[in-house]
């Protein structure tokens, strides 16, 4: 990563004033052609250029074409196909309850595109079902796990793991070894080949989910892909798709298809459209049927509520809020209607055996979470925790890569209990946590509320952070409140990988903070998380094209702006410290003569 040089004059930039340099995509070059790691290049107006992590996928690759209806190209399929270990078989035919159409009757040819269109409901410019190439799902070949756990553990390192070696700028052996250790995941289902190889664990940078989904009554196909695609725009490593109610298998088949980053889902909220709504009708073959029918579509991680057990149920009732997890109310009430062990736990190993034959990385589900501040760390959520920590031993038995989800709503002084506990139980198994909120007062700024807690608890080891908008409480998000949701993670994330020490992350804030402290406002928009925003609020005060250039913003005007008088104080008085202390009484007097104001009013 190479920075602007920190002592640059400003004045050396003047003449390539206001030309916006911008970025570009480029790639890292891996041992083998087929491995380039896409990064986003800065360039700034000095010469120099800024690498920065890149989840953006092809779509903001101008030499490359893309399609969504067919689908991003596969670029994992030769390095899956050359391991050997997997084979390509019918899989399970496409059923019309897939879809949340269970109650039209069938017809010919195709149930699901003649109903999709018949309804024409929800569906815009898409077709219904995805157009993109043909294709057989693939599982292991022997039923050995085919995980990126057992090749480490075999001392392999695949080609995904230098891929995430090189996007991280570490050793491939340390990212081995740290998947062996089940420190971190490489979620990458053999069925999606079009993802990007990311990793999920505390010694490399933390990641930010963003949820998508449409409900049954908002949402179409068409606007989920671009959830997805905008998401990652944005800066998120992996998006789950909590679709619910119509369409939604061939919603997840458009979202897989043309996402470059792994995809997650609750299989539990798609079993239980096939048993419409009704809880206590689930079975063990409804939801096996559904894991195994997301894992050959290409799910990279499902969250499972194994957790929620029958005896902890009853830990919940006096609490405040009770149970707000969906995943498990919905386990509970199964638990409670037929007042036996949760069928989940019951049957773990075999649904281990599954996940391992497709490499889908598991997510425990935390069922139990808090859902308010006073029901932090109760004895609900720390008794699922330790069954976590039970589940987590037996998934790696399997081969299985495994993470453990977490809070929920946690005051600050409650937060690293839940970190440290994980850790302790789980054998340091990435930790991924909502949030936390930090306080309940808030709805309609639970992004902030959420990423107060995030920036803490990702700093003392949390590896991926689901993401919290700012319509969570109060109804499904849209556009702007994906972006907001993701740019606020974004910066916890980022906050934490500085605080952790990751290497190089430093280097993006150097250079942020020389393009500002030499008035290259070009550099800083287009360094920023945000350009756009950057660039509108800028010019909201002074949209004037010279002002990209001057030396002081609106906030404190041409006089007081503290950069423009340190710059002052270094021309006229080098460097000595005896020189700028009296620089600096020199414009305290200037300062005083003013009137003492900080804050000028605005000229215009
Ligand atoms: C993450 C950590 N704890 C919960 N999450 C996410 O919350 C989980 O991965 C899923 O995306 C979302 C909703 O989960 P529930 O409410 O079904 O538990
Ligand atoms: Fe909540």
């Amino acid at each position: 990563m190479t920075t602007a040089d920190a002592r640059t004059p400003a004045s050396n930039q003047s003449d390539e004033a206001g030309k916006s340099i911008g970025w570009h995509k480029g790639y890292v070059q891996g041992s083998r052609p087929d491995l380039r790691v896409p990064v986003r290049q800065v360039h700034l107006t000095n010469g120099k250029d800024v690498t920065l992590y890149d989840t953006s996928g092809p779509y903001t690759d101008p030499t490359v074409e893309t399609d969504v209806r067919r689908g991003l190209a596969p670029l994992r399929e030769n390095w899956i196909v050359a391991r050997g270990d997997t084979e390509e078989y019918p899989g399970r035919p496409a059923r019309p309850e897939d879809d949340g159409l269970k109650h039209t009757s069938p017809r010919m040819g195709s149930p699901l595109l003649e109903r999709s269109r018949e309804l024409g409901e929800g569906l815009r410019n898409l077709d219904a079902v995805f157009p993109g190439r043909p294709r057989l799902p693939r599982r292991s070949r022997d039923g050995q796990p085919v995980t990126q756990l057992a090749y480490a553990r075999r001392g392999e390192i695949s080609p995904e793991m230098e891929y995430v070696a090189i996007r991280e700028n570490v050793e491939p052996e340390m990212v081995r070894e740290e998947i062996a250790a089940g420190r971190a995941v490489l979620p990458a289902n053999v069925n999606h080949p079009e993802t990007e190889p990311m990793i999920i664990g505390k010694r490399f940078l933390v990641k930010v989910n963003a949820n998508i989904g449409n409900s049954a009554v908002t949402s179409s196909i068409e606007e989920e892909v671009e959830k997805m695609t905008w998401a990652t725009r944005w800066g998120a490593d992996t998006v789950m798709d909590l679709s619910t109610g119509r369409n939604i298998h061939t919603t997840r088949e458009w979202v897989l298809r043309n996402s470059p980053v792994p995809i997650g889902t609750v299989p539990l909220y798609q079993a239980l459209e096939k048993v419409d709504g009704r809880a206590e009708e689930l079975t063990w073959e409804i939801y096996k049927d559904t894991v195994i029918e997301q894992a050959e579509q290409g799910v990279d991680y499902m969250t499972v509520h194994a957790g929620v057990r029958l005896p902890y149920v009853p830990l919940t009732a006096r609490r405040k809020t009770g149970i707000v997890s969906r995943g498990g109310s919905i386990m509970a009430a199964w638990c409670l209607a037929h007042h036996k062990e949760s069928f989940l736990y019951e049957h773990f190993e075999e649904l281990c055996e599954i996940l391992a034959s497709y490499d889908v990385t598991y997510s425990l589900g935390d069922g139990l979470r808090p859902g308010s501040i006073a029901d932090a760390n109760d004895e609900a959520q720390f008794a699922e925790l330790r069954t976590l920590g039970e589940l987590n031993a037996v998934a790696k038995r399997f081969g299985v890569q495994t993470m453990i989800e977490g809070p929920g709503h946690v005051p600050m002084h409650k937060i690293k209990a839940n970190i440290d506990l994980q850790q302790e139980i789980c054998e340091e198994a990435p930790f991924y946590t909502l949030g936390p909120l930090t306080t309940d007062v808030a709805p309609a700024y639970d992004h902030i509320t959420s990423g107060i807690g995030a920036a803490m608890i990702a700093w003392w080891g949390t590896a991926m952070l689901c993401y919290v908008t700012p319509k969570e409480h109060l109804g499904l998000p849209n556009r702007d409140d994906v972006k907001t949701g993701v740019i606020t993670y974004r910066i916890a994330a980022h906050a934490a990988d500085l605080a952790k020490g990751h290497p190089g992350a430093q280097d993006w804030d150097d250079a942020l903070s020389d393009a500002r402290f030499e008035f290259r406002w070009e550099d800083q928009f287009n360094l920023a998380l945000d350009p756009d925003t950057a660039r509108e609020f800028h010019d909201e005060t002074l949209p004037a094209e010279p002002a990209k250039t001057a030396h002081f913003c609106s906030m404190c005007g041409p006089k007081f702006c503290s950069m423009k008088i340190s710059q002052d104080i270094r021309r006229e008085h080098g460097g000595s410290q005896t020189e700028i202390e009296a620089g600096m009484a020199e414009k305290s007097k200037e300062f005083a003569a003013a009137g003492n104001r900080v804050y000028l009013p605005i000229a215009d």
